[in-house]
């Protein structure tokens, strides 16, 4: 197939969803790729950026996913493309612990500026969310001498061992899989929509459950918005009131921004949003336009308690995924993409608010900024329609729209477009999911 043509910004269905080219592909991923790998739209991509995903088949997609929040600027950002095939022809690895390279400090600079807080800090860099997750672990129980970690109902911060026990679902991410690390204690969050706690209160009883069930942990971490678990935005208060008692008793306050920093929530960090100044933030997904690249950020003092060779890995920071960072950061502040997540909101906000209006089956709209969502629930009440999120997002792909599920109840369609879309195509998008909830 030939791509000499540029990618063109509009929804286009050549074939029907999934077309020929895209099943044979998936015939042959069945043969070869292991099962437990899922697939969320049965299409094969070929290019993508701007707001779209052209497939093998010449269908162009309307990308409402962004890879599941990760190319925040565009799946194929001039300045990124640019960065990684000049780095690339200079050198691909050296490895940082080896000989160590411009790139890598330069991100750590960046990292420490644009994260909430203005007192002395450092940073770390590694692969995946959940590699700096647990590093962010590691470094909070070297800095207390304290080995318990406190997570929360509906979390979801990966899953390699110690990251599966934090995670809260059990299917798919931990059936099967344990035993999984001891110390991870969990503790209720707040989530307005169906509990009905206001900030403080729903903090209270988080409180209460840790000091009476846990004592005092190492650290508590937690998704200032919570990603995969349902986008479920904490009452205003809950996190302030957490980050105080953690201050308070010495407990460090890990943010998990995997899936809500970078611009993604219309704030660089969408702790930002409660003026809330974590003593570590996590990093990963629209750091690096999708080269692999996470971080762990924070307070000077914690992040140097741990003895030198402590913490690395053999690819982390790489040179690659560094230049292709610094590209991502230059994008959002040279095209103004933290004010874009915003407008974004604005414009898609206010069509799911009217469409939630017409449909008693849309029990709640929430998010900040890209990151936005609908929970479906059967009418009358509150309880979870699984079913219809379902359906909904299996209509919206066959008109060529990639949304994404989520939620402990499977019930929320979540909205995460890349930032470098267009309006023509968010409303394009609306219009589908407006057909697709008349037609489920
Ligand atoms: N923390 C808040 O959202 C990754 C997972 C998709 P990795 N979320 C997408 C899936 O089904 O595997 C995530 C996150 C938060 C940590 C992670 C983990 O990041 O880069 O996937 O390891």
């Amino acid at each position: 197939m030939t791509l000499s043509t540029a990618l063109a910004q509009v929804r286009h269905l050549e074939t029907e969803i999934p077309g020929p080219r895209s099943r044979d592909l998936m015939a042959r991923k069945q043969e070869a790729v292991a099962r437990g790998v899922g697939t969320t739209m049965p299409v094969f991509a070929v290019r993508a950026g701007g707001g779209v995903v052209e497939d093998v088949d010449g269908n162009v997609l309307i990308d409402l996913g962004s890879g599941i929040a990760v190319t925040t600027v565009g799946a194929s950002a001039p300045r990124v493309v640019d960065a990684v095939r000049e780095q690339a022809e200079a050198f691909t690895h050296t490895c940082f612990m080896v000989t160590p390279y411009e790139g890598y400090v330069a991100v750590a600079e960046r990292l420490n500026r644009l994260t909430p807080g203005t007192h002395t800090k450092r940073s770390v860099l590694f692969n995946s969310g959940a590699e700096a997750v647990e590093n962010a672990i590691k470094i909070a129980r070297v800095a207390t001498g304290r080995q318990a970690v406190v997570a929360f109902d509906h979390a979801y911060h990966g899953r390699t061992n110690l990251t599966m026990a934090l995670t809260a679902k059990s299917m798919p991410y931990k059936q099967g899989f344990g035993p999984f690390a001891p110390e991870v204690y969990r503790a209720p969050l707040s989530y307005p929509y169906r509990d009905g706690l206001d900030g403080p209160a729903a903090a209270r009883r988080a409180i209460d459950v840790i000091e009476k069930q846990v004592g005092t942990p190492a650290a508590l971490v937690i998704e200032p918005i919570q990603g995969e678990g349902g986008f479920i935005v904490p009452a205003p208060g809950f996190l302030p009131a957490l980050a105080d008692w953690c201050r308070a008793n010495g407990v460090v306050f890990i943010a998990d921004e995997v899936q809500s920093g970078f611009a993604r929530t219309g704030a660089f960090f969408a702790s930002e949003h409660e003026d809330l100044v974590p003593d570590l933030v996590v990093s990963a997904k629209g750091i690096a336009g999708g080269l692999p690249l996470s971080a762990v950020t924070g307070r000077a003092e914690i992040m140097d308690a741990v003895h030198a060779g402590g913490l690395g890995g053999t690819y982390g920071g790489n040179p690659l995924a560094c230049a292709a960072a610094l590209a991502v950061i230059e994008t959002i502040e040279s095209e103004g993409l933290v004010d874009r997540a915003q407008k974004i909101e604005m414009l898609m906000k206010d069509r799911l608010l009217r469409l939630q209006k017409d449909d008693p089956r849309i029990g709640d709209v929430r998010g900040r900024g890209a990151m936005l969502a609908v929970e479906l629930v059967r009418p009358g009440g509150d309880e979870p329609d699984p079913d219809l999120a379902r359906a909904v997002s299996a209509a919206a792909h066959r008109q060529g729209v990639i949304v994404l599920t989520c939620g402990t109840y499977g019930n929320v369609l979540r909205f995460l477009p890349p930032l470098s879309i267009s309006d023509e195509l968010l409303e394009d998008a609306v219009e589908v999911l407006t057909r697709a909830f008349a037609e489920s």
